[in-house]
C-alpha cells in the first residue's frame, strides 16, 4: 500500500484486521463525479469526449459491475477502459501485457498506484481498482465502484445508447436495502471468509454468507431478478459475486459448504443474466482463477486449479 505517497512492503491481502481477526475493507477516498459542463457539452457536440476513462482488473467483482453497467447502458464510445494484469504484484496491479488485458494508455504508468500518487502525491492507503480517472486534470474522479455506477446510471444518463434505468425511483428503496443485505454477507462476505485471520471470524462470515444464498435460493424460487420485476443495479451486485463462487470462493477462500451449481434457482438465474452480452463479455475466467490464485498469502506456490468444468463457461467467449 501507498505511505505519503511512497509505495511500501509487498502487496498484502490483510492489512487491517479487528481484534478478533475479522477482515476490514478500507473505504474510497476519491468520491467526485464527472463534470457536468463537459457532459453537456459533449452531448451538444462542443467536446468530441467527456475526456474519463476507467481502470479495472477483470478479476475484480468491484471493477466489473463498473463494466457490466457501462454496458448495459450503452456507454462503451463515452468510456474507454483499461484492463490490468491479474495477478497482484508486489506492488499492486500492474500492466504487464498478460493476455485480455490491455496498456495503461499513459507511458508514466505502469502500476495503478502511480494513478493515486498522480491525484495526490502523499496518498496513503490501498490502490484499489476500478479508479475513474480524468484525463484532462490527470486525477482520480472517484475509486468507489457503488458510486461509479450511479454516475454512470444517473449523471451521464443524457448520454446514454439505452433505455436501461439501474435504479428507476419506484425501485430505489428496495435496491438499496437489499444491496445493503448482500454486501456485509455476500459481497464483502466472501472475503470476510477468506482474509479472516482467526477461525472464529472465518465461521461467522462463512454461516452469514450461506445463510444469505439459502434465502435467495428461496427468493428466486418465484422471482426472475433480484428486485422488481426488472434487471436493477443489484443484479449486477449479485451476479460478479455468484459468478466468481465457483470458480475462486469456493476453493481459495474456503467458502466450500456448497458450490452455486448445487443451487438450481440461482443457477437458473445466472444462466438468464448470462444470456446478456454485458454480463458474459465482461466476465473472464481466465483472468479471475489467474488472479484470486496468485494471492500468495492464501496460495503460496501459485498453482491455479484445472477445473473446475462449469456449463455456463458456453455462455463465455
Ligand atoms: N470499495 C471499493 C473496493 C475496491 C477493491 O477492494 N478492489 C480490490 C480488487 S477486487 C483491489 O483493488 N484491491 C487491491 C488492494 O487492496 O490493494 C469499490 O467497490 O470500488
Amino acid at each position: 500500500m501507498l505511505v505519503n505517497g511512497v509505495w511500501k512492503s509487498k502487496w498484502d491481502p490483510v492489512q487491517k484486521k479487528d481484534e478478533q481477526g475479522r477482515f476490514i475493507r478500507q473505504s474510497s477516498a476519491f468520491r467526485e463525479t464527472i463534470s457536468p459542463t463537459r457532459i453537456s457539452a459533449v452531448k451538444r457536440g462542443d467536446i468530441e469526449t467527456l475526456g474519463v476513462k476507467l481502470y479495472v482488473a477483470y478479476i475484480c467483482p468491484w471493477a466489473t459491475r463498473t463494466l457490466i453497467a457501462r454496458s448495459l447502458l450503452g456507454l462503451d464510445a463515452h468510456i474507454p477502459v483499461s484492463i490490468v494484469d491479474p495477478q497482484l504484484s508486489d506492488s499492486g496491479w500492474r500492466f504487464h501485457g498478460y493476455p485480455g488485458s490491455t496498456p495503461a494508455g499513459q507511458e508514466s504508468i505502469t502500476y495503478i498506484h502511480q494513478l493515486y500518487t498522480q491525484a495526490d502525491r502523499d496518498y496513503s492507503g490501498r490502490a484499489t481498482v476500478p479508479v475513474l480517472w480524468d484525463m484532462a486534470d490527470n486525477t482520480i474522479i472517484n475509486n468507489e465502484s457503488a458510486d461509479i455506477i450511479r454516475i454512470f446510471n444517473n449523471d451521464l444518463r443524457s448520454l446514454h445508447a439505452s433505455e436501461v434505468d439501474l435504479t428507476p425511483e419506484s425501485l430505489l428503496q428496495q435496491i438499496d436495502r437489499f444491496n445493503e443485505r448482500i454486501y456485509h454477507t455476500l459481497n464483502n462476505g466472501v472475503y470476510r471468509a477468506g482474509f479472516a485471520s482467526s477461525q472464529e471470524a472465518y465461521e461467522e462470515a462463512y454461516a452469514e454468507l450461506f445463510t444469505t444464498l439459502d434465502a435467495l435460493e428461496r427468493h428466486f424460487e418465484t422471482q426472475r431478478y433480484a428486485v422488481g420485476n426488472q434487471l436493477t443495479e443489484s443484479d449486477i451486485r449479485l451476479f460478479v459475486t455468484l459468478v466468481r463462487f465457483d470458480v475462486a470462493y469456493y476453493g481459495l477462500f474456503k467458502t466450500n459448504k456448497a458450490q452455486i451449481g448445487d443451487y438450481p434457482n440461482i443457477s437458473d438465474y445466472m444462466d438468464r443474466l448470462l444470456q446478456m452480452p454485458a454480463f458474459s463479455e465482461n466476465t473472464n475466467i481466465d483472468h479471475i482463477k489467474a488472479g484470486y490464485y496468485s494471492i500468495k498469502a492464501l496460495n503460496p506456490a501459485g498453482i491455479v486449479p484445472a477445473g473446475p468444468e462449469l456449463h455456463w463457461f458456453d455462455y463465455l467467449k
